[in-house]
């Protein structure tokens, strides 16, 4: 399993320091109240082997789910897309669920697979090649939330058609989702998407699922400080911080924070910050949905909804949204 790359700025250890992006964000996360980062910055490679150690994790859900529903659903897929299908990723994600589409598309045309990070790109192009070799696989290094530029579809070709699983979607704020989805609905004009997005449920299923007693989801979440001491030349002392995830029903979303055991100050690229106990960064949302909400989430951005897939238990959704025809 691969991490989800979300958006841009999942660069290594080989950044610069204070003059990273990471640097600048954190520092401005640091000096606002209340004191919020994007999640984005989870994913150095430590953070991107803890997701996937994540996905493989009792208690978290939503990945075993998804690949079932994908499973159950490919050969409808496959029909709703066509033939010589062109199929946009956005980021490059789990080489299993995009090998389930091809798999059951008929002589799919080309693979997309849009990144920030072009060695993720690299490693899934390259695998995908050997498997495919009548398939072009053509991977575009860019920000998936920002309009990128995508060869022009082939003479002859399908549908294009977006895929963005594992609902990273619930990542971003609803204002945020819209926005991609507009992007998304521009780049596949006439195709369509086929999103994955976790739905609304029993709070306690939930509450577990970001609260695994193998503490990998803690470990996640600590090491955005982790990044910060090694790149940024911060001194977090780990076991002075908590992890924190709960539910907030009337938000829809997980909220996850790192909160201060104890009043103490900490360095960050040379400029001190006081936190008081109990004082908290947040880290992520990650937005549940209904069905009816993601569809009219979908449909602000133009789009029109399709057919909708749910393993029998009604944990995870897989919609087919047809993009805007101009
Ligand atoms: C990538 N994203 C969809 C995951 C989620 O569930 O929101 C990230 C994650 N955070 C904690 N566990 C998993």
């Amino acid at each position: 399993m691969m991490s989800p790359s979300l958006v841009p700025g999942s660069a290594d250890a080989a950044a610069p320091r204070a003059g990273s992006e990471f640097a600048a964000d954190m520092l401005k996360a640091l000096d606002t109240r209340p004191r919020s980062i994007s999640p984005k910055y989870f994913y150095d490679s430590a953070g991107s082997q803890l997701f996937d150690a994540i996905c493989e994790l009792p208690e978290y859900y939503p990945t075993r789910t998804e690949i079932g529903i994908l499973t159950q659903c490919a050969g409808e897929v496959a029909q709703l897309a066509g033939p010589r299908a062109e199929i946009v990723e956005f980021g490059a994600g789990s080489l299993l669920k995009i090998r389930l589409l091809l798999d059951a598309m008929k002589e799919p045309a080309r693979y997309m697979p849009v990144d920030i990070s072009g060695d993720h790109l690299a490693g899934s192009a390259a695998a995908l090649r050997r498997d495919y070799p009548g398939l072009d696989v053509h991977p575009v290094v860019g920000d998936y939330t920002q309009r990128v530029l995508l060869p022009v579809p082939r003479a002859g070709g399908g549908r294009r058609i977006g895929f963005f699983p594992g609902s990273t979607i619930g990542n971003f704020t609803p204002r945020e989702a819209v926005h991609f989805l507009e992007v998304a609905g521009q780049v596949l004009r006439g195709g369509a998407l086929l999103l994955g997005a976790d739905l609304v449920k029993d709070p306690a299923v939930l509450h577990a699922a970001y609260n695994d007693s193998a503490g990998v989801t803690a470990a996640f979440n600590l090491n955005l400080l982790a990044r910060a001491n090694r790149e940024l030349g911060a001194d977090f002392a780990l076991d002075q911080w908590a992890h924190y995830a709960f539910y907030e029903p009337r938000q829809q979303r997980i909220e996850m924070h790192l909160v201060s055991r104890r009043a103490q100050q900490v360095t960050v690229c040379g400029q001190r910050f006081d936190f008081a106990e109990g004082e908290a960064l947040h880290t992520e949302n990650s937005y549940k949905f209904t069905i009816e909400g993601l569809r009219a989430l979908a449909m602000e951005a133009g789009f029109r909804p399709g057919p909708v897939w749910c393993d029998a238990r009604q944990l995870f959704s897989v919609h087919w949204l047809y993009a805007p025809e101009s």
